[in-house]
């Protein structure tokens, strides 16, 4: 609990009998990170749990942005190897039966690695060659390697193994990899192509739903949008006039829903639809756009911010349900809500969303959040973590206190305690009885 130190003593006599706090989640960057970000990866090399940032990333207080892959943890930055000439792509776990692996896609130029160019494999210490048996599509980004856990899939033998689903996308089919071998699935047809993949729990069975150019799978009419359960392909009767651009399946308590969203048009279409398994539900085409913008969502995730899971979305927009908010909303299956007050200058097309820990973190190309300033990458942070522990060293000392006026120079989100457009006095106010109450834990 609390420990009121010499700066506060006389505040936390005022503030002990302070009411219980209500659940305020908050905005903070990653220790100063910015970015134009292409990518984001939670992957443990060995040395714990990291977020991985792909992009053209700058070191705090540094310009310019450099090209650079970066493996993030609070107040522990690391650059990997200034080995990307080029643009980092994306970046992947992929498993093939040996342990998880990152994978980097990128234009590589590290010339002590002969012949090593679109992709790249971190093995802790350094980038080197895939090892055999994972495949591999040059140019990206033709190589998708996902993983779906108890995915059913059908393998040589005619047996159903219940593992881990790995595929991978080539020009005109999709690959997959059963456990044993790399199984090419009927094409979909020359010059077309799958985008979009996301893992759906239907009525307790875990299926892959695939959006792309196509109006067949291994035979079976389906047009843009199908279903696989491992063995067999399903198409959609009918399906909503969308650019899909991500698919997200979220569970608001009432079993897991399928959502689909896009756009890129103002043409005043909805950009979000749910799928409950037999009907479409339109959600009433909440995210209006700024007059005379190319409207669309961008990314979606489910994330509890200690309010409950809801499914965040990222894009182009300025409302929500009728409720303001830039570029970033929060749907927790009934109604919408802001995120603060969301990202500015959201023009960016290259939304990225990505659990870690107790945040969920958001790359892109905006300029500022949350009224304060993070470029391209910050966190949305859960009200289960410790606010006032600016430091994150697990305890509440002096030291938070000379951390919040340090990035409340730095003008960073972390310092909205207020959660609101601004940062100002009343956010110091706000730290101190955030502080004097303490974290319970
Ligand atoms: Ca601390
Ligand atoms: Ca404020």
């Amino acid at each position: 609990m609390v420990r009121c130190i010499m700066p506060t003593l006389a505040l936390c006599a005022l503030t002990m009998a302070a009411e219980a706090q209500v659940c305020q989640p908050y905005w903070s960057s990653l220790d100063g990170l910015q970015a134009v970000t292409q990518d984001l990866e939670v992957f443990d090399d060995g040395t714990g749990p990291a977020l991985f940032v792909a992009g053209y990333v700058a070191l705090p207080g540094q310009t310019p942005f450099y090209h650079d892959i970066v493996k993030w943890r609070p107040h522990r930055t690391e650059v990997l190897a200034t080995s990307i000439c080029g643009s980092a792509g994306w970046l992947r776990t992929v498993d093939l039966g040996a342990g998880p692996m990152l994978v980097a896609s990128g234009d590589f130029c590290d010339y002590s690695i002969p012949s090593l160019t679109w992709y790249a494999l971190w093995t802790g210490t350094t980038w080197t060659y895939l090892p055999p048996g994972l495949m591999i599509f040059a140019p990206p980004p033709y190589f998708i390697g996902l993983t779906f856990p108890a995915l059913r899939m059908q393998t040589s033998a005619g047996a159903m193994q219940h593992g881990t689903l790995r595929f991978a996308q080539e020009k005109d089919a999709l690959v997959i990899w059963n456990g044993e071998t790399w199984k090419r699935v009927d094409p979909i047809g020359a010059n077309r192509w799958m985008e979009h993949f996301c893992h759906w729990r239907r009525n307790g069975q875990d299926v892959l739903v695939v959006w792309g150019e196509f109006t067949s799978v291994a035979g079976v009419p389906a047009n843009k949008l199908a279903i696989f359960n491992g063995a067999t392909w399903e198409g959609f009767a009918t399906r909503p006039a969308l650019y899909t651009r991500c698919m997200k399946a979220f569970d608001d308590g009432t079993g897991e829903k399928l959502y689909i969203a896009g756009g890129g048009t103002n043409n005043g279409g909805s950009m979000i639809w749910r799928w409950d398994g037999s009907t479409w539900s339109d959600l009433g085409n909440p995210l209006p756009s700024y007059p005379g913008t190319i409207t669309h969502v961008e990314a979606m995730e489910v994330f509890d911010d200690g309010r409950g899971p809801a499914l965040f979305v990222a894009g182009v927009f300025n409302q929500a349900g009728g409720v303001p908010a830039r570029n970033f909303a929060r749907y927790d299956g009934t109604s919408w809500s802001a995120v603060g007050v969301g990202l500015g200058h959201g023009s960016s097309f290259g939304y990225k969303l990505k659990v870690f820990g107790d945040s969920l973190v958001i790359g892109g190309e905006f300029l500022n959040v949350g009224g304060g300033q993070s470029e391209g990458l910050a966190r949305w942070v859960s009200c289960r973590a410790c606010y006032p522990d600016c430091d994150e060293n697990g305890r509440l000392d002096i030291g938070d206190f000379t951390c919040f006026l340090t990035r409340r120079a730095a003008r960073d989100p972390y310092a909205n305690c207020t959660v609101d457009a601004t940062i100002d006095a009343s956010d110091f106010v706000c730290f101190m009885n955030k502080y004097a109450a303490g974290c319970g834990r």
